[in-house]
């Protein structure tokens, strides 16, 4: 297809202009890419944050809260691999453009790379005031981009050469297009004229980094620069046709080149950290048992009604709520946990101490105040610990001090009440889940577990500091992005069986499903049917009041479609209110509805 013009929107595209629109696409996205690729390598060598992570962090710090709630809601805890790849494509998207200006006019192109360097040391270093090495990758990456910019664009030159007026059929050939055997080196024709040179000239001015006139030069394949002042030698190619061997093949292995070696790094960059990390992993971790074990669960948590919610929630499928983009690795070994601020006796505990301190086990339904009503932001298991009060009792906590300001080792923070602490339930420093350590996701190598608290103001994993101090004084994490301060868990129930748009046999139907109300109670799970009256469901056995507990219930229906609606009464004698309220900012109220069809 020689001399081929595209049309868009009534504008005519001369082919080498659109030709340079996808050669500098090219460039642009190889030198992000380089640029990504090293920068994972080298966060994984140094171990540091990988800088798109620490970006994406910074995303989630300054995210309102409003649109949190709506990326939850809409990504679930997909969120994080939306964010990731948003960034990842905002990155390319502004590599492409940079690439096409950088092509006109490197000098600009280079400003590209210089900035985003910027822009991502100021968020890294910002995110992670704590570890200046995090800057390590951003350089490395920087660098990376600006080589692969360099070399692409050198090479991209030689793609470029104005093309004689007889162009063949390569000239309409991107990148993309299929390959046409190349020429050997320098098969320049005598078609190449003055003008053109001229022209090629013109157009890499101003600034570009390019000898011209004697020394000017041009890519062959085997990547040397060629003196353009071989020109007799062109002129005696007997050949006419298209100026386009040396300088597409050079760029085109060139380009490969790039993608292959970004590629590498960034493969090794994604593969060497749970390798290098695997030393200090919840394994290697022997949990001791309880000073005084707790008795086995009651025979009877259970109802084992097909599509419930089983009472203990093995961790695989415990859901997991937190800020973090990768998951921190800590090591055991070397964890520490520091309890100061408004004591009389700050302290350091390590896991050696902690192990061999007298851990407690206690079953806590922990809950998201993100749950909806019907959600399964809730789970439930037996964890081990040491009790927080007795932590903070060495301590000595002093009398004003009304809030337990909990760190993670990723820098999330975290509000508690002291008193709901102190008061005597199971609070605890947890290091064991469901009989084994905590696993990376949920906080090993130890986290905090408050039942009665949602878990954003009492369940910090990977904590490593323990701050006593006052509301008045500091704020947590979300308390400083509008959520509630003290927040306790509110009452709710939820229907399983039927699932949403069920179809069941008419007649007899079970119903069932699970109800919390923790460090309450639940008294008493009504239901009711197609809006009728309110029945009472019967409750399976629970181990305690920190748990949540199964219900179930029998209803006759006809053929046809119905709905079914629960609400639970906790032992304060406090019903759940039918008034629907959003999560933001202390939890969600409203009672959970259910459609379900008998045939
Ligand atoms: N370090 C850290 N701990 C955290 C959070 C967090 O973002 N970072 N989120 C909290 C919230 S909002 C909840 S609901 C619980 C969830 O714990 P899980 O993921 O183990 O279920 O962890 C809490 N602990
Ligand atoms: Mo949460």
């Amino acid at each position: 297809m020689p001399h081929v013009t595209t049309e868009t929107r009534g504008t005519t595209i001369p082919p080498r202009d659109r030709r340079r629109t996808v050669v500098g696409t090219v460039v642009g996205l190889l030198s992000v890419g380089a640029s990504l690729g090293a920068a994972e390598l080298a966060s994984a060598l140094a171990r540091t944050a990988s800088p798109v992570v620490s970006v994406g962090d910074a995303v989630v710090d300054n995210t309102p809260p409003a649109l949190m709630e709506l990326a939850i809601s809409l990504f679930g805890t997909a969120d994080k691999v939306v964010l990731v790849s948003g960034i990842v494509i905002v990155l390319l998207g502004v590599g492409a453009v940079l690439g096409v200006v950088a092509l006109r006019r490197p000098a600009a192109g280079y400003a590209g790379p210089a900035v985003l360097a910027a822009a991502g040391l100021a968020a890294v270093l910002l995110r992670r005031a704590d570890d200046p090495g995090a800057a390590v990758p951003v350089l490395v990456g920087a660098a990376a981009g600006a080589s692969a910019l360099a070399l692409l664009l050198r090479s991209a030159r030689g793609r470029l050469r104005p093309a004689p007026a007889e162009d063949g059929p390569g000239d309409a050939s991107g990148p993309g297009a299929p390959d046409v055997p190349d020429v050997p080196a320098t098969p320049r024709t005598t078609q190449t004229t003055q003008a053109d040179e001229g022209a090629q000239a013109a157009e890499n001015a101003p600034g570009e980094p390019v000898a011209r006139g004697a020394t000017h030069t041009e890519n062959t394949p085997d990547g040397q620069d060629t003196p353009a002042t071989a020109r007799p030698q062109d002129a005696a190619d007997p050949r006419p046709g298209p100026a386009r061997g040396p300088g597409r093949r050079g760029f085109v292995l060139t380009a490969t080149g790039v993608l292959a070696a970004s590629g590498t790094a960034g493969a090794l960059g994604r593969w060497l950290p749970p390798v290098l990390g695997d030393a200090g992993g919840p394994s290697s971790l022997a949990l001791p048992a309880a000073a005084e074990p707790l008795a086995p669960l009651p025979s009877g948590v259970d109802l084992g009604v097909p599509g419930l919610t089983p009472f203990s929630t093995p961790s695989a499928d415990f859901y997991r709520i937190d800020t973090a983009l990768t998951i921190p690795r800590v090591d055991a070994e070397r964890w520490t946990l520091r309890v100061h601020g408004l004591v009389d006796r700050p302290f350091e505990i390590d896991m050696d101490e902690l192990l061999a301190a007298e851990l407690v086990e206690a079953d806590i339904t922990l809950t998201c105040v993100s749950n909806q009503v019907g959600g399964d932001l809730a789970g439930n298991t037996r964890w081990l610990g040491f009790p927080l009060a007795d932590l903070l009792r060495r301590a000595g906590v002093q009398s004003d001090a009304d809030q337990i300001l909990s760190t993670s080792q990723d820098g999330w923070t975290c509000g508690t009440p002291t008193e709901v602490v102190m008061d005597g339930r199971d609070a605890l420093l947890a290091v064991g889940m469901g009989g084994e350590a905590l696993s990376p996701v949920h906080g090993f190598p130890a986290r905090m577990v408050v039942p009665g608290l949602y878990g954003f103001v009492s369940a910090t994993k990977w904590v490593t500091d323990i701050k006593l101090t006052r509301f008045a004084d500091e704020q947590a994490y979300w308390a400083q992005r509008g959520w509630g301060v003290r927040a306790p868990i509110k009452t709710m129930s939820r229907v399983d069986v039927p699932a949403p748009l069920d179809r069941v046999d008419s007649g007899e139907v079970v119903l069932a499903g699970v109800a919390w109300a923790q460090h309450r109670g639940v008294e008493a799970v009504e239901f009711r049917v197609d809006d009728g009256e309110w029945e009472t469901a019967e409750l399976a056995k629970v181990p305690g009041i920190d748990t949540w507990v199964q219900w179930v219930a029998e209803t006759a229906v006809d053929p046809g479609r119905h709905s079914v609606e629960v609400r639970a009464t906790d032992t304060t004698g406090h019903t759940q209110p039918s008034e629907r309220v959003d999560p933001v900012p202390d939890g969600a109220t409203g009672w959970h509805r259910v459609r379900f069809t008998a045939e």
